[in-house]
């Protein structure tokens, strides 16, 4: 008995030593210690030996149990830690290698010129404002000095979704709605941003829909002289101070006098393209001292007040700002013509 006990203590020890993984170590456990183990089965014999024999066969049957147990525990720790150190080197992570470059997408320019446009007016001491798109007649043109029926509503065609309901052909609503609120007490000096509709066909420089942006300032005093110089200095900030621009005289019923500003053509220098249609010239705003009429209809006293106002297509001032030959290239949304306008690259 004495000899079998010693002999499973060297099996089993051998057995452990050369265990590969904790499940094999497991399996070790439960054969040599489980109930049904060959210790077990040994100790049953203990009942034919001698009273003498018995306790020190019961010592002898406890030391080989303690130290297979015990090889056990040493080998299971081992394999454990191996298993930890197995994991590590397979998660190493190499912090020097370069990052992996994350796509981000970037303002579209006509975004970025909108933001620019408003930067500059805000630090002139403007103020956002803004309309809806879905616009009453009434605002769209009654209240800009254009009652029905006037020919020079045949200069902006537009989209109707009622009689008296339409898609507002320009921003100019804004300033009738903006002075309204303000009950006849200036001073107004704002600038709308905002889409605006026409029956107009899409050429290099036509679209039936595009921004536009109004500015209008209304107080005591205000003169023409006012007008010119800001209109002066947006150009100049915009565009550089060697750009050229020129007021023309023109004609728009809610303002008087009119003007029209022209900007010289970036993308010809001037000599005649496509784009400026041969002249050398791109018109970029229309403007005026806002009509008597307009700004008593909107409850002005038109004998203390006196205002300006101009709209302008951001369109166009990003395509002689960035050199773009097509205004449908805004729309398109080419991905290719989008991408030379990231800062990110
Ligand atoms: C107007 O719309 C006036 N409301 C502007 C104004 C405001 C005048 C305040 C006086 C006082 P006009 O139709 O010219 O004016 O348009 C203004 C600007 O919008 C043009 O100078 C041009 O830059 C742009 N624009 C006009 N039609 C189109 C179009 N079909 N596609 C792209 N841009 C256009």
């Amino acid at each position: 008995m004495q000899e079998r006990l010693k002999e499973l203590q060297t099996e089993a020890l051998e057995k452990i030593s050369t265990a590969a993984d904790l499940k094999e170590l497991n399996d070790i456990r439960v054969s040599y210690l489980g109930k049904k183990g060959p210790i077990t089965e040994v100790l049953k014999g203990m009942g034919k030996l001698s009273a003498e024999e018995r306790p020190k066969m019961g010592a002898l049957a406890n030391e080989v149990r303690d130290s297979i147990a015990a090889g056990i525990e040493e080998k299971q720790k081992r394999l454990e830690e191996a298993a930890v150190q197995e994991k590590l080197a397979a998660e190493k992570i190499d912090v020097t290698l370069p990052g992996r470059p994350v796509k981000t997408g970037n303002h579209h320019p006509l975004t970025r010129i909108i933001e620019e446009i408003e930067d500059l007016f805000i630090g002139m001491g403007y103020t956002v404002a803004e309309g809806p798109e879905v616009e009453k007649d009434y605002y769209n043109f009654e209240a800009l000095n254009l009652p029905k029926g006037h020919p020079a509503r045949d200069m902006q065609d537009s989209f109707y979704i009622t009689e008296e309901i339409l898609l507002r052909t320009h921003t100019s609503p804004v300033q009738a709605r903006t002075m309204e609120k303000h009950e006849g007490k200036g001073p107004v000096k704002i600038i709308c941003p905002g889409k605006v509709y026409r029956r107009d066909n899409d050429d290099a420089t036509h679209s039936h829909q595009f921004m536009q942006i109004e500015g209008l300032v209304v107080d005591e005093n205000i003169r023409m002289t006012d007008l010119k110089g800001t209109l002066q200095v947006f150009a100049k900030k915009m565009f550089g101070e060697d750009r050229e621009i020129r007021l023309r005289p023109s004609f728009f019923p809610f303002t008087e006098p009119s003007v029209e500003m022209d900007i010289s053509c970036k993308i010809c220098g001037g000599k005649g393209c496509s784009v400026c249609k041969g002249t050398g010239w791109i018109e970029i705003l229309g403007a005026g001292m806002v009509h008597p009429n307009v700004l008593e209809m909107a409850g002005f006293d038109s004998k203390k007040y006196t205002g300006f106002a101009f709209g302008m297509g951001p369109e166009r001032i990003a395509m002689l700002k960035y050199g773009v030959d097509d205004i449908r290239h805004f729309y398109t949304n080419d991905v290719r013509f989008l991408k030379q306008f990231s800062i990110h690259e």
